[in-house]
């Protein structure tokens, strides 16, 4: 299975620590230029244990505390974004002057196309994603991966794209040397993982990393965490009125526009997606775009039809004059109150609201405001239904048992123009495994529900 080596290099012995996804891609791409790979993970049955037999014999797994015998052996070691490098044992390989590097290092050192890399503390997977289907579109071949889900190393099996569209987390930016992206963006720092970050900056310092080496820095000039700290070309967004060279949002005979400093370039109303934080997503991408010389026309079509990510406040369909939306991966009462907000404003009727579950704690006071605003119902469903109730006026909210009941009295309470939206606010662990499930179902229990009254109909 071995190809030849060509890593601009000979035979080296790697340690991998980790075997997540990000550890699997890390051997297989290891194994399949001859190297030799040992595997460290502090848990004693790692996700990608069975797996990792077939590729070979002589690919040892040490579970267990981490071991600086088997660190110092190592001429390499790969390291996992889950596990921090501030871990004393990594600190002292780097005292010895051990080279401890990521995926996304390995993968910089042997990517033959120009890499578009995006971070960002909320959004990132929407900005890579949509990115990625503009350059599409746009006739160029184009691999996305990432902290999105695929490994980096694993696009290397693919045939050379035009382009790389990579979703970098801090974690991973943390052990990446050699990016030096064609275009780097950041999209807003606010604070994430702080069981792992000192502080604020520490976190901002990390993210930054994106730029090191970049052509162009494209950056959130509303966020000014997000402001390239060292000299580097910059293109900045806004979700204000964009100074000459900068992309932003202009008004002109009373329709909002997507403008390049004065230049009005795009009704807003063309992007499917609905939200200010969505306008200001589409205009990460316009910069990013631009800089790269993909048409406007290119980014027109892609963002009348761009559907969104699954779960993110995803349109899943019209039926009797309302619109349906899924926004199960809003998990928490910021998420919500961007959806609500989002939607709200931007439809003739009012918002039906399916919310409840597993509530962590929240505050959901913050909820009452923009239910009141655009909410004619809220349907709360899950164990923490009640704490939501509290919040609200009694001839505000109704119970139900289940998703399926939630979906049926959506359909009972909504009049033409409104929309109904799944947006729980709650984690979904007391009634679904995952929000990707309570998303299914609702999906589910829509199409039931118009089939069973496209029956009764015939
Ligand atoms: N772990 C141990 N001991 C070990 C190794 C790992 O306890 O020896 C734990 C980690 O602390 C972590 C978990 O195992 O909680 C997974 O760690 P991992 O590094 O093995 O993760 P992978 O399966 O390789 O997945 C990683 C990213 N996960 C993390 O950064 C935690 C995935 O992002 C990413 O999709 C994947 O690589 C491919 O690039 C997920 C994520 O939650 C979606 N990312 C964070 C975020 O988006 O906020 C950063």
């Amino acid at each position: 299975m071995s190809d030849p080596i060509t890593m601009h290099q000979q035979k080296k012995k790697y340690l991998v620590v980790g075997l997540g996804i990000t550890g699997l891609s890390c051997v297989r791409f290891l194994k399949k230029h001859g190297h030799e790979v040992t595997v460290m993970d502090s848990r004693a049955h790692p996700p990608g244990e069975a797996e990792l037999k077939q590729y070979g014999a002589d690919v040892v797994l040490h579970t267990g505390i981490f071991s600086d015998a088997l660190i110092e052996q190592a001429e390499e070691i790969i390291l996992s974004p889950g596990i921090p490098l501030s871990n004393p044992c990594f600190q002292r390989a780097l005292a010895r002057g051990q080279s401890i590097v990521g995926d996304i290092e390995l993968f910089c050192r042997h990517a033959k196309a120009p890499i578009i890399a995006i971070t960002g503390a909320n959004a990132k997977s929407t900005v890579t994603d949509l990115m990625a289907t503009v350059i599409a579109q746009s006739g160029l071949r184009v691999a996305m991966g990432g902290n999105i889900g695929v490994p980096a190393l694993d696009l290397l099996d693919q045939p050379w794209p035009d382009y790389y569209a990579l979703e970098l987390s801090s974690f991973q930016l943390e052990t990446t040397y050699s990016l030096s992206a064609r275009v780097a963006c950041i999209l807003n720092i606010t604070p994430d993982h702080m069981d792992r970050y000192d502080s604020l900056q520490a976190y901002q310092y990390a993210k930054q990393r994106i730029y090191q080496g970049c052509e162009i820095a494209v950056f959130n000039r509303d966020d000014l965490l997000t402001k390239p700290l060292n000299a580097v070309t910059s293109v900045s967004f806004t979700a204000g009125r964009p100074a000459v060279g900068e992309w932003g949002l202009r008004q002109q005979a009373g329709e909002w526009y997507f403008a390049h400093g004065e230049i009005c370039v795009m009704p807003v109303k063309t992007l499917a997606l609905i939200g200010k934080h969505n306008q200001l997503n589409a205009l990460a991408v316009l910069a990013m775009a631009s800089a790269l010389h993909i048409p406007l026309s290119v980014l027109e079509k892609t963002f009348a039809t761009y559907p969104g990510l699954p779960h993110r406040c995803q349109k899943i369909g019209e039926y009797a004059e309302v619109a349906w939306y899924d926004d199960s991966k809003g998990t928490n009462v910021g998420a919500t109150q961007a959806a609500i907000e989002g939607l709200g404003s931007s439809i003739q009727g009012r918002i039906i609201l399916i919310a409840g579950g597993v509530g962590k704690d929240a505050d959901f006071s913050l909820l009452a405001d923009p239910i009141h605003r655009y909410v004619r119902k809220t349907i709360l469903i899950g164990q923490d239904g009640p704490i939501i109730a509290a919040c609200l006026a009694e001839k505000q909210f109704v119970y139900a048992a289940t998703l399926t009941e939630a979906v049926q009295q959506a359909y009972r309470l909504a009049q033409p123009g409104d929309a109904v939206l799944l947006s729980p606010a709650c984690a979904s662990f007391d009634m679904f495994k995952s929000f990707v499930h309570r998303g299914e179902m609702f999906q589910q229990a829509f199409l039931q529900l118009q089939e069973a009254d496209d029956e009764k109909k015939t």
